[in-house]
């Protein structure tokens, strides 16, 4: 185990000093550390993996040293294509030294969702040809700074991308600070009540990755309704409203409701421009905006300075207004409603969850399954 702080002081003395990537839970009281303590100038959260590979990139194109870039490891995926065709030794040859939670590790139990990327973690980066160690909670500080010292000169000799990949307790823990203003009063999971109450009972839902999926399984259970009326995406963060979209595509008929987070929304924003593209009559994208990735420790999205409505009226939505209070989302709900698609709501929530949240019971087939069902495919 190493606490952040003594980490930290390891990449710095192997001239490591810069961070770039994508919130992890695995990593919260590393990141926890790196917010409250590095300079900002010495850190930027990316809006996707693949974008902190290139932000490293960039770091090192301007200054000639090392970048650390930390992510899940479910985030290697986003991050394959700048690894080989930007930093790799055969192209520009990039040195910096990736940090990687290591969810769904064998042998340790973990949502169906990490089971494959875990088993396959450290073979990817084999066939990547990025050379790595596997941190642990039995290490010794001493030997955790070993391994960074091991790679960061590896990196850098060699320029290429090396990696640590960062099993579950490594880091002591380091409390995260909470910001003093919060995006909105409304709790998340008494938003998403709200959105329920609004609806008729035969809309389609496709819901992200994180706690938004797991309160949204809960509030239905609660209400004893079916869980297959909605899409838990519970992994392919970013990648919802394009579920949602692909749905409205086909079911003109049905009402196809998207419930986003800010981070997931900003990952992949792209898909904004397409949805309002193919102007869907029938789509209806609500992002509760928290201004942060709660789910995995609270730390802040890039949404404090983006207009979310803004930027979805500007991609072509028909509609787009936001919500932050409780009087006000019913109201805007019910305009959300009526209006022609795509239709965006953006709800303004705080940074609250419960700490007993539960966690779907079925398997995501037995949610794919009982989903098409609902659809009537
Ligand atoms: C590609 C990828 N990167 C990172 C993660 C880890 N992860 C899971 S949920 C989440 C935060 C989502 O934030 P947001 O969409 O703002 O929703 P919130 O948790 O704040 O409700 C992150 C970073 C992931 N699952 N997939």
């Amino acid at each position: 185990m190493v606490h952040p702080e003594k980490f930290i002081e390891s990449l710095r003395r192997n001239g490591i000093s810069f961070f770039s990537g994508v919130p992890d839970s695995l990593l919260k009281d590393l990141l926890a550390y790196i917010e409250q303590n590095v300079p900002a100038y010495e850190r930027i959260t990316a809006a996707n993996e693949g974008n902190a590979i290139a932000i490293a990139a960039g770091y090192h194109l301007a200054t000639g040293k090392v970048a650390a870039v930390y992510m899940q490891n479910s985030g290697i995926g986003n991050a394959v294509n700048p690894l080989t065709s930007l930093a790799d030794k055969d192209v520009y040859a990039i040195p910096m030294l990736l940090i990687i939670g290591w969810r769904g590790e064998p042998g340790v139990k973990d949502e169906p969702q990490h089971k494959k990327q875990g088993r396959i973690s450290d073979k990817l980066l084999d066939v990547l040809e990025i050379p790595h160690a596997v941190l642990s909670k039995t290490m010794s500080g001493e030997a955790i700074a070993s391994e960074v010292a091991r790679l960061a000169a590896l990196s850098r000799t060699e320029g290429r991308p090396c990696a640590l990949l960062v099993k579950s307790g490594t880091f002591e823990a380091y409390p995260m600070r909470k910001p003093v203003a919060e995006a909105g009063s409304l709790g998340r999971e008494e938003a998403i009540g709200l959105v329920l109450d609004s609806l008729d009972g035969g809309e389609i839902v496709v819901s992200t990755t994180g706690k938004i999926s797991r309160e949204l399984y809960e509030e239905r259970k609660n209400r004893g309704e079916s869980f297959g009326k909605d899409f838990l995406t519970v992994g392919s963060m970013g990648h919802a409203s394009q579920i949602a979209l692909g749905i409205a595509h086909q079911k003109k008929d049905r009402q196809v409701y998207c419930l986003d987070g800010d981070g997931a929304t900003i990952m992949h924003m792209g898909g904004l421009a397409t949805a309002g593209w193919m102007h869907p009559k029938n789509f209806k994208h609500i992002v509760l905006n928290n201004l942060a990735h709660e789910s995995v420790g609270g730390q802040p999205s890039a949404a404090s300075i983006v207009d979310l409505p803004g930027v979805a009226k500007n991609c072509g939505y028909a509609f787009a207004s936001t919500a932050a209070t409780k009087e006000d989302l019913p109201p805007r709900l019910a305009e959300l409603k009526e209006k022609n698609g795509p239709a965006f709501l953006e709800i303004r929530v705080n940074l609250e969850s419960r700490k007993d949240l539960g966690r779907p019971k079925e398997s995501p087939f037995e949610n794919k399954k009982k989903f098409m069902d609902f659809i009537g495919k």
